[in-house]
């Protein structure tokens, strides 16, 4: 080849090298990324509600491999497509969102004569029903809401103000004096959204009772522990953690305080956050984690971690704390990685399995998107990719998407939880989702991502 053809061959790809490295290519792939894994996720989001569709129509969920449905109580609640509702809004799928419409329009009714979980009622019904009314502005679904809400309103009548674990839909009788801090204050977003779109405080105000009853019984590291007597006032387990029972009531005071600017939540969610960061919080050989302690002593009790705990970072992001949100982060996909997929629970000391489960949770994603939005860090995006493709690869069988039960074998089981279509694909989604889709700044989500818009 004749040399000056060489010398201009060799120009072209310095040029090409050189726009490289200024960052022109990366950025057209990761729009091409962008575009790609949106469809990607609605793919598996769309196949998981074909599941629920052919197999589950009018249930609760979905059984893929048995190819049948379940209900939570004796009747169906419509779990599932009251809790993917507001992820079709966001993934702007029309057909889809018309067809859970029709058919929440038509079956949705609450007077039933059966016990419910005021805690998972309200984050995935309650909390589902007022974002759809936000997101879509049918009126249906805040009048559904609002009777949601009033059917449970009772929980609130126990000696100390603080919440019955239980209620019955129809009598209104509620039970189950023995509750945790995450089902006393996990309350708040949602009774205080009805209250804002109700224009009726009670809802708040009932709530708001509660959590200060708990918190004025915080231990002496201002610390929450795992199980309390509603009637009494008197702790039954003094462990404190940010584990699963607890995590949320922390996570409702930050956004709490965010999204209704009352400064009683922001003080008590400053004060929990510095003990929760004092007594809890553990720089192991092994990463950063957050551990277990005694609500009193602040003694470490267990060197144990898990899947819910993971929703910390995200928190920690909320409040402005990028660099513990970061340290947590890089913990958690560790132990994400371990196998592929994260374990419900594991030991940080010595990184080994406790509860080997992943039940499609999604706290991790939570995080890693939180860290990905506020630092638009590409590492936080890649990391989000990698994330995707693990639950796609993982947990899809022929007939649909389901959780897993031991994730050192990947073996399968045939179970798949609402918020795998409330929370799990909705935080895969905006990581790749077009900007006029959805704006974290301009909502606050619930415990089960719903989106509840910040202005009146
Ligand atoms: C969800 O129902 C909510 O995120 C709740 O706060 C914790 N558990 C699940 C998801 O893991």
């Amino acid at each position: 080849m004749n040399k000056n053809i060489i010398s201009f061959f060799l120009i072209v790809c310095l040029v090409m090298s050189a726009s490289l490295l200024a960052g022109q290519a990366p950025d057209d792939k990761m729009a091409a990324d962008k575009a790609a894994y949106a469809v990607r996720v609605r793919t598996v989001f769309l196949k998981a509600w074909q599941s629920y569709k052919t197999y589950a129509w009018g249930m609760d969920a979905a059984n893929p491999i048995a190819k049948k449905g379940h209900n939570w109580y004796a009747q169906s609640l419509l779990m599932t497509p009251v809790d993917a509702y507001s992820t079709m809004c966001i993934m702007g799928l029309a057909k889809e969102k018309e067809e859970a419409k029709q058919l929440i329009f038509e079956k949705l009714d609450f007077n039933k004569d059966f016990e419910v979980q005021q805690f998972e009622i309200t984050i995935r019904m309650l909390g589902g029903l007022l974002s759809s009314y936000q997101l879509d502005g049918d009126k249906r679904f805040l009048d559904l809401a609002t009777d949601l809400g009033n059917r449970m309103l009772p929980v609130f009548n126990s000696p100390t103000g603080m919440p019955y674990r239980m209620v019955n839909l129809k009598t209104g009788k509620a039970s189950g004096k023995l509750s945790n801090p995450a089902e006393i204050g996990t309350m708040l977003l949602e009774y205080g959204m009805l209250s804002r779109l109700t224009g009726n405080p009670a809802y708040y105000q009932k709530c708001k009772k509660g959590v200060v009853a708990l918190y004025a019984l915080r231990g002496k590291t201002g610390l929450m522990g795992s199980q309390i007597d509603v009637e009494t006032g008197e702790w039954v387990d003094r462990q404190a953690h940010i584990s699963g029972g607890i995590d949320s009531f922390y996570e409702y005071l930050l956004k709490g305080w965010l999204l209704f600017g009352d400064p009683d939540l922001k003080r008590m969610w400053e004060t929990s956050r510095d003990s929760i960061n004092k007594f809890l919080s553990d720089d192991a050989s092994t990463g950063f984690w957050y551990g277990w302690a005694d609500m009193n002593s602040g003694k470490r009790t267990l060197t144990e971690f898990g899947a819910l705990d993971c929703f910390f970072g995200a928190v920690l992001c909320l409040d402005g704390d990028l660099v513990r949100a970061a340290k947590l982060d890089k913990s958690i996909l560790k132990m994400w990685n371990l196998y592929g997929l994260e374990p419900e629970v594991i030991n940080y000391t010595n990184m080994k399995v406790v509860s080997p489960s992943y039940i499609v949770r999604p706290e991790a994603i939570e995080t890693t998107y939180y860290l990905w939005h506020y630092t638009k860090d590409p590492q936080y995006f890649e990391a989000g990719k990698h994330l995707f493709e693990s639950i796609e690869k993982y947990c899809q069988t022929d007939n649909g998407y389901v959780e897993i039960k031991d994730v050192r074998s990947m073996e399968k089981k045939d179970e798949l939880e609402s918020f795998f279509f409330a929370e799990t694909m909705k935080y895969c989604y905006l990581f790749f989702a077009p900007d006029e889709a959805f704006n974290l700044d301009k909502v606050v989500l619930n415990t089960e991502a719903h989106p509840f818009f910040r202005e009146k």
